[in-house]
């Protein structure tokens, strides 16, 4: 087979990816090693900022989206047993979040996908990427059981953390970047109605909780946990009674999260990475592939979808005048970003969890940092702007 654009990877940014390609006419081929049932029901992220939302609406994703996602004007964030609503729009000219999952994002471009896009291959699982210096490098991937290759003019690697395409820049011209976190996050998704109208953030001496939803009915909760921990150590009573002891409040003593079944605890560890450059000959990385944040600012889908937006013009100016400026300075203008995002999450995480080691002294700096947050509009506006996305590079 021979494509355009040969796109390693059918989560959000590979699938992404060739919705924007299609629109511009560039021919692409996607290849996912999962299945089509596990893409489409692994739990992740479900926070989308404005851009994002955006990009899905021109891609054609938009339909559900604006009938079932939900816009949140705020967050709210717990400490020293207070809290302090961060009041979006207020504070960026206008700006808010939509909460859409992840998964159901993924849904909606799969189904694009099939109707009416390129080739989208399930079960093809890539092994490796040749001639990545060459003006048409090959993609060798195993699909039932047969070894086949993909000639391409351009390779994407969406794959993301745990993928191949990352190897294709070789050791001597690549710069990793990471710092990893002393504790985890236990994840559950609950058949209980959010009883809260916007996310909550808390700090607490007891470790970080994190209140959100998925709909009107199914709330996603998180605490924060010792790296290793086994979900299975963890009741559903226990869930519930140290989620309630770490969101409450003064002002409200009485204030409890409604209760219901879990139906999913997973534990995620705490990793912030980043791969330079993005880009080596004709492949280029996307997503997680290149770059991976905690969750704690809600980033990682967003800095995947913006990284294609800037990929899929780049490849669209390129069919239509041959310029490959755009492709060229794709790695620069994405790590800009990249590292933008990188630092807020890790501002967010750094503040609002409570490292096992950490000193008195350096609790008291925390709520210090959320008190100023929450007493002066300039640094509530930095983490609003932040939070709700920064504008696209033009
Ligand atoms: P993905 O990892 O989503 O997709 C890569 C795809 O490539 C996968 O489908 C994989 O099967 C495929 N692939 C891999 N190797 C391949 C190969 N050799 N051949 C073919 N296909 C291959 N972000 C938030 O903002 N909030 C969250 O709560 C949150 N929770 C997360 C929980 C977990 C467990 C993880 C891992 C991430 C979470 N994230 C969260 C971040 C998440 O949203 C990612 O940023 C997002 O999935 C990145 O999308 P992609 O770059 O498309 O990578
Ligand atoms: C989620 O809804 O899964 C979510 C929301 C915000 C975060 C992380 C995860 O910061």
């Amino acid at each position: 087979m021979h494509t355009t654009v040969g796109i390693i990877g059918g989560g959000p940014a590979g699938l992404l990816l060739a919705r924007l390609l299609h629109n511009a006419g560039v021919g692409s081929v996607v290849l996912e090693r999962r299945d089509r049932a596990y893409v489409e029901q692994r739990q992740r992220a479900g926070i989308l900022e404005q851009a994002t939302v955006d990009a899905l609406r021109e891609a054609g994703a938009g339909e559900r989206l604006d009938r079932e996602g939900m816009v949140h004007d705020g967050i709210e964030l717990r400490f020293g047993r207070r809290s302090h609503r961060i009041d979006f729009p207020a504070l960026t000219g206008g700006r808010s979040v939509m909460v859409y999952a992840q998964t159901e994002v993924v849904k909606d471009l799969i189904a694009l996908q099939l109707s009416e896009g390129g080739p989208l291959l399930f079960g093809a699982e890539v092994t490796g990427i040749d001639g990545a210096d060459t003006g048409s490098p090959v993609v060798r991937y195993l699909h039932e059981g047969r070894a086949e290759t993909l000639t391409c003019d351009y390779v994407v690697g969406c794959d993301g953390f745990h993928g191949v395409a990352r190897d294709a820049v070789p050791a001597s011209c690549r710069t990793t970047y990471e710092r990893t976190y002393p504790y985890s996050w236990l994840g559950v998704l609950a058949e209980a109605p959010p009883v809260y109208d916007e996310l909550v953030y808390a700090h607490s001496e007891r470790g970080f909780a994190l209140a959100s939803m998925r709909s009107p009915s199914v709330s996603r909760l998180y605490l924060q946990v010792p790296n290793g921990t086994d979900p299975g150590d963890w009741s559903d009573a226990r869930v519930w009674d140290e989620l309630d002891a770490r969101f409450a409040t003064d002002a409200d003593p009485g204030w409890k999260l409604e209760r219901g079944p879990i139906t999913s605890k997973s534990v995620l560890p705490m990793r912030s990475h980043v791969t330079e450059p993005m880009r080596h000959g004709r492949v280029f990385l996307a997503g997680d592939a290149a770059h991976i944040v905690p969750p704690t600012g809600a980033k990682g889908l967003n800095l995947a979808a913006a990284d294609v937006i800037v990929l899929a013009r780049a490849l669209a100016v390129r069919q239509e005048t041959g310029s490959t400026g755009l492709l060229d300075s794709y790695s620069d203008t994405c790590l800009r970003r990249v590292w933008r995002a990188e630092h807020f999450s890790s501002f967010m995480t750094t503040t609002l969890h409570t490292d096992p080691a950490q000193s008195a002294f350096e609790t008291r700096l925390q709520l210090a940092q959320l008190d100023r947050v929450a007493t002066s509009a300039h640094a509530a506006a930095e983490l609003a702007e932040n939070y709700t996305g920064l504008p696209l590079p033009r």
